[in-house]
């Protein structure tokens, strides 16, 4: 089984995906997701440029030996791009194995330890009426569990709430609730952690009012906080009884989870924006987080995840999947799978992808009354339309950045 074709497909449906396309000369073919929301053409190009011409030729079956290889060979090591090319191969090579015997990759990586896989929704609002209907919309599609966003009183645009766009030629425009926008230049946003600190914790206790104790609800920092900061809202959250707080503090910096810490019951969630398990050593065996969160598409694929949610198992720490819409619908199927098969499962962050993605990619997922399922289709169980992928050509899109009231650039 050699790998005879390799096809790196870049569509913009609802928002930019990046697809490699493997086909094997038995005429198998799996994808995986490659997608870095905001750079996604580097990833094309490394994997066109750099890795396509060394796939031709390789054995398909070996998919531990080629992720070594890759990340080896390469001698620079880690980092978004590099470790988003290493994923897309990775699943591709995981969905033609899969499909090589006919079963779902779950049945590959242990079989199901769990019937359904709970996943949380973004509810968001810039008042506390907007976020009330939005956690009513939530729980009418199903979820059981429902992240929190909301505006601050006197900043314009925040991280995680769908907003009026002021950039010139994008007014209106906010596709899927996420924050990329299609324009030549990133959108300004503004920041303040003091209006934040203080206007937070009365949008949980009226949360908690209206909707009661038992819904698990969950918050992202977005990386804003210094760690006193971080620690100060983990303890004024406490009576709120968040699933976790995300975030809270620039993952760079790995050791401020030890401050906030000390201070504070309420969970910590991190690794969004983390390439691997040397991203987690600390934090894991010193045991400062309670789940991972990193993505498949951007931790070296399933191959890598699992070993990282294997050693995060020792130390009782979950996982939490990343699944935004910049996720494509390829690497939230190879999650699923991976959701369903671990034991240390915590929970999946699932948002709906818009009707021009799910044209192209055709899914065999499932979201019924809170959980998702990956189906039982041989591979992962997800194939691209590549005629309507050729409809939606590349379109430049960032991510926003914040500026202080004074100018500075704070982290977004
Ligand atoms: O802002 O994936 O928890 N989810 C998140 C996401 C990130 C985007 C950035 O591309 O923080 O919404
Ligand atoms: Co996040």
């Amino acid at each position: 089984m050699k790998i005879e074709r390799a096809e790196v497909i870049v569509t913009s449906p609802d928002r930019n995906f990046v697809t490699l396309k493997l086909t094997t000369d038995d005429g198998i073919t799996g994808i995986g997701d490659g997608t870095l929301n905001g750079r996604e053409l580097a990833v094309a190009s490394y994997l066109s440029e750099h890795v396509v011409p060394l796939l031709i030729d390789r054995d398909a079956s070996r998919i531990e030996d080629t992720w070594q290889f890759l990340y080896r060979s390469a001698y620079w090591r880690r980092g978004p791009v590099t470790m988003a090319a290493i994923a897309a191969v990775d699943v591709a090579l995981w969905d033609i194995k899969a499909k090589s015997v006919g079963l779902p990759l779950y049945q590959l990586l242990g079989g199901a330890s769990r019937e359904g896989i709970l996943a949380y929704g973004h509810a968001s609002g810039k008042d506390t009426e907007a976020l009330f209907d939005s956690v009513r919309s939530h729980q009418e599609q199903g979820y059981r569990a429902i992240r929190i966003q909301t505006g601050v009183p006197g900043l314009k645009s925040i991280y995680g709430v769908a907003a009026n766009v002021t950039q010139p030629g994008n007014e209106g425009k906010r596709y899927d609730y996420e924050p990329a926008q299609r324009a030549l230049r990133p959108a300004e946003e503004d920041w303040d952690t003091r209006s934040y600190l203080r206007h937070l914790p009365t949008v949980f206790e009226a949360v908690r009012g209206e909707f009661g104790p038992e819904l698990p609800l969950l918050h992202d920092g977005h990386h804003r906080m210094t760690p006193i900061q971080a620690a100060k809202l983990g303890k004024a959250l406490e009576p709120y009884d968040l699933f976790w707080l995300e975030d809270c503090t620039p993952a760079e910096n790995q050791q401020a989870l030890r401050l906030v810490r000390e201070h504070t019951t309420t969970p910590l969630a991190i690794g969004e924006v983390f390439n691997t398990v040397w991203d987690y050593q600390g934090l894991i065996s010193e045991q400062l987080i309670d789940y991972v969160r990193s993505a498949v598409t951007h931790t070296g694929g399933v191959t890598h995840l699992k070993k990282i949610l294997e050693f995060a198992a020792q130390y009782q720490i979950k996982s939490g999947i990343h699944g935004p819409t910049d996720i494509s619908p390829v690497g939230m199927a190879a999650a699923l799978h991976l959701d369903l098969a671990i034991h240390n499962f915590g929970i999946q962050e699932y948002m709906k992808h818009g009707d021009a993605t799910n044209r192209t990619f055709k899914q065999s997922f499932t979201f019924e009354d809170g959980y998702l399922h990956p189906g039982d289709q041989p591979g992962i169980g997800v194939e691209l339309d590549v005629d309507e992928a050729g409809k939606y050509p590349y379109q430049t899109a960032y991510l926003p950045y914040n500026r202080l009231a004074d100018g500075t650039v704070h982290d977004w």
